[in-house]
C-alpha cells in the first residue's frame, strides 16, 4: 500500500490563559496538523514548531517549507508508509526535527489504526495511566502565581513546574514553597542564564526542587556539567537534547541527571525511543515534556509517556488547562488525582473534530502522488 494523500493545516488556537516563559508572553499557539490518508484510514500528527524561533530554530513556516518540499515528497517518491522507514529516509536531511516528527507521528497513528491497536502497543508502552503535571508560566505577581498553583493543586495535579528567569526565580520558588511545603516542585529556565549566574542558581538548592530544567542555552553542555557538579538539585535538560547522540554526551559528561523527552525536539518517535532505551539502561530517569500541544499532539505524548523509563511526572495536563475548545473529542481529562489514562482506542485513541480544526485553520494544502492538488 502507499499513502494516497497528505493534508497540512496551519492552525491557531487561543490559550485559556496566557503563557509566559523567559522568551516572552504568548496568548495563542500556531502549529501544523498533518494528516496522512491510506485505504480509508487517516493518521494524525502535530508539528510543534512555533511561530517564532525562540525555543528552537524552527518555525511554523520553516517546517511548512521542509514538509512540503522535502519530507512529503519522500513518501510519494519512495512509497514510504512505515514510520520507521520514513525516519530512516528523512535522515538524509539535516536538522528540522520538528518537521520530521510531525509527519512521523501521523504515520505512527496510521500504522496503529491499520493494526487496530492503541499506539502505545506498537512500541511496548507499559502504563495504562501516566503521571500528569502542570507547567505554570510567569505571572504579573507572586500572589497570582501562588493562586494559580493553588488552583491546579485543587484540580488534582501533584507536580508543579514554574517558569523562571533572572528577576523571577528565587522569589517565585520561595513563594510557592512557603505556601506548599510538601509538593513536587520544579523550575524551568528555558536557557535564560549563563555560567556567570552560577551562584544564584546554586542558591535554588534551598527550595528542595525535584529538578532544575535547562538553566543555560541549548549548546552549553559543558557549562551545565560545571553547574551540576556544584548543585544538589538534579539538572534536567530539555532544549539541549536533540538526539540520542546529544543525550549520550550529556549523560556521560554529567551535564544533567534527568532528561525531558519531547518527540518534536528530537525528530520523532524512533529517536525518542532510542533516547528512552539508552537512559533506562544507564539509570537516567526521563519524563515527557510538552509544547502546549493540541489534543492530537498531547494524545501522542500520552502514548509515549506510557513507556517504563518515564518515571517522573510529565508535562501532560488536561485539555482545559490549555484550550477552551480542544480539537479532539473527548477532551483529555484527569482520570484520578494527578493521573491521565492512556487512550485505548486504535491509533492515538482520540477523535480529531474536523469542524473545529477547520474553524482554527489559517491555511491548508493537499498533496497527492501526482503533485500538489
Ligand atoms: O520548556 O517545557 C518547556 C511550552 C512551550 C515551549 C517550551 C516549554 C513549554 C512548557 C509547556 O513548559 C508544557 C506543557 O505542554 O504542558
Ligand atoms: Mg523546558
Amino acid at each position: 500500500m502507499a499513502i494516497e494523500r497528505v493534508e497540512m493545516k496551519l492552525l491557531r488556537l487561543p490559550y485559556v490563559h496566557f503563557f509566559e516563559t523567559s522568551f516572552g508572553r504568548a496568548y495563542d499557539r500556531t502549529f501544523i496538523i498533518i494528516e496522512v490518508f491510506e485505504a480509508g484510514l487517516r493518521g494524525y500528527g502535530e508539528c510543534v514548531a512555533e511561530e517564532a524561533p525562540l525555543y528552537s530554530g524552527e518555525t511554523t513556516e520553516t517546517a511548512w517549507h521542509i514538509l512540503r518540499d522535502f519530507l512529503v515528497p519522500l513518501l510519494f517518491r519512495k512509497s514510504v508508509v512505515e514510520p520507521e522507514e520514513f525516519a530512516r529516509a528523512a535522515r538524509v536531511y539535516r536538522g528540522n526535527r520538528m518537521a520530521k516528527a510531525g509527519l512521523e507521528l501521523a504515520l505512527w497513528d496510521l500504522k496503529a489504526k491499520k493494526a487496530g491497536l492503541p499506539l502505545y502497543r506498537l512500541y511496548n508502552g507499559t502504563r495504562t495511566e501516566v503521571e500528569a503535571g502542570v507547567s505554570c508560566g510567569i505571572e504579573d505577581s507572586l500572589a497570582e502565581l501562588v493562586g494559580r498553583v493553588a488552583g491546579y493543586l485543587d484540580q488534582g495535579y501533584r507536580r508543579i513546574k514554574i517558569k523562571i528567569k533572572p528577576g523571577w526565580d528565587a522569589a517565585a520558588c520561595a513563594a510557592v514553597r512557603e505556601r506548599f511545603p510538601d509538593i513536587m516542585l520544579q523550575a524551568d529556565a528555558n536557557g535564560a542564564y549563563s555560567l556567570a549566574d552560577a551562584d544564584a542558581l546554586a542558591a535554588l538548592d534551598a527550595f528542595d526542587l525535584l529538578m532544575l530544567e535547562q538553566p543555560f542555552p541549548p549548546y552549553d553542555l559543558w557549562d551545565h556539567a560545571k553547574l551540576q557538579a556544584r548543585m544538589k538539585t538534579p539538572l534536567c535538560l530539555d532544549e539541549s537534547i536533540l538526539s540520542l547522540d546529544t543525550a549520550r554526551a550529556a549523560v556521560e559528561m554529567g551535564s544533567c541527571r534527568v532528561i525531558n523527552i519531547k518527540v518534536g525536539r528530537v525528530g520523532g518517535i524512533v529517536e525518542a525511543l532510542g533516547i528512552h532505551d539508552h537512559c533506562r539502561a544507564s539509570g537516567v530517569p526521563v519524563w515527557c515534556g510538552g509544547m502546549l500541544e493540541s489534543g492530537i499532539g498531547r494524545a501522542h505524548n500520552l502514548h509515549l509517556a506510557s513507556l517504563p523509563g518515564f518515571v517522573y511526572p510529565n508535562d501532560l495536563s488536561a485539555s482545559r488547562r490549555y484550550y477552551r475548545e480542544d480539537i479532539i473529542d473527548p477532551f483529555i481529562e484527569l482520570s484520578g488525582p494527578g493521573t491521565i489514562r492512556v487512550p485505548e482506542g486504535p491509533g492515538i485513541g482520540v477523535n480529531p473534530v474536523e469542524a473545529r480544526i477547520d474553524r482554527a485553520c489559517l491555511r491548508k494544502e493537499v498533496f497527492t502522488a501526482g503533485g500538489a492538488a
